[in-house]
C-alpha cells in the first residue's frame, strides 16, 4: 500500500486553486504538484519489490502512478478500466477538467506539458468505455487502440479476451509485465452509483 499524503492539495482555499488554473485545465498545478508526489512513491515502492495499489483523488492522478510505475517498467503495458477515453486535451474537452486528460498527459497529446510522454498508445487498451468526445475516438481510431465496451467485459468471455490482449501485447512472445488503471466509473452505474461521473 502506498500512502502519499497531499494536505495542501486538500485543503487549498479558492485562492490557491484559481492560481493552479491554466488555460483549459482546471487545478493544473495542484494535480501535476500531487503526481509529482505519487510517481516518487510508486517508483520507490516498486524498487523495492513491493506491489503497489495506488487509491486516490480521481483518474487524473494516473499521471503520476503511471509514470513512476514506467520509470521502473518502461515496457509495462497499460490496461485502462473506465467509462472513458480519457485523452482529452484543453482543446477538447468541454469542462477542463484534469481528470479527462491523463492518457493525453502521458502520451505526450498535451501542449506545452515539458516532460517527455512515458506511454505510447500502442501499450494501451481501454476497458468499459461508453462516454467520450469525438477527438478521443478520433485517437482510438487513429492509433488502432483495441476496446472493449462494458456490454462485452463478461466473465464467460475473460479467457478469450486474455488471449486477444497478449496478442496485441506480445505480438513476438516476449511478455512484459501489466499497469491496470481502474476508475470505479468503468462500473456500471447500476452495480456502483457513487461515482461523481456515473455512466450507464
Ligand atoms: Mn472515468
Amino acid at each position: 500500500m502506498v500512502a502519499v499524503s497531499n494536505p495542501k492539495c486538500n485543503t487549498s482555499n479558492d485562492k490557491d486553486i484559481v492560481q493552479g488554473h491554466m488555460p483549459g485545465r482546471k487545478n493544473w498545478n495542484n494535480v501535476i504538484s500531487s503526481s509529482q508526489r505519487l510517481e516518487r512513491s510508486t517508483e520507490r515502492a516498486l524498487r523495492h519489490g513491493l506491489f503497489p495499489l495506488v487509491f486516490g483523488g480521481d483518474h487524473s492522478q494516473a499521471i503520476g502512478s503511471i509514470t513512476g510505475m514506467k520509470k521502473v517498467y518502461p515496457e509495462a503495458r497499460v490496461l485502462w478500466i473506465d467509462a472513458h477515453i480519457d485523452a482529452n486535451t484543453p482543446a477538447s474537452s468541454p469542462s477542463s477538467n484534469m481528470h479527462g486528460m491523463p492518457v493525453a498527459t502521458l502520451a505526450g497529446l498535451m501542449p506545452n506539458y515539458e516532460r517527455k510522454p512515458v506511454l505510447s498508445l500502442k501499450h494501451l487498451i481501454y476497458f468499459g468505455i461508453r462516454s467520450y468526445e469525438p477527438e478521443e475516438i478520433r485517437m482510438i481510431q487513429k492509433h488502432r487502440i483495441p476496446w472493449y465496451d462494458s456490454r462485452v467485459c463478461h466473465p464467460d468471455r475473460i479467457p478469450d479476451m486474455k488471449r486477444e490482449i497478449d496478442k496485441h501485447f506480445f505480438p513476438d512472445g516476449q511478455r512484459h509485465p501489466y499497469w491496470i488503471s481502474f476508475d470505479i466509473d468503468g462500473v456500471d452505474k447500476s452495480e456502483f452509483a457513487s461515482t461523481g461521473t456515473p455512466e450507464g
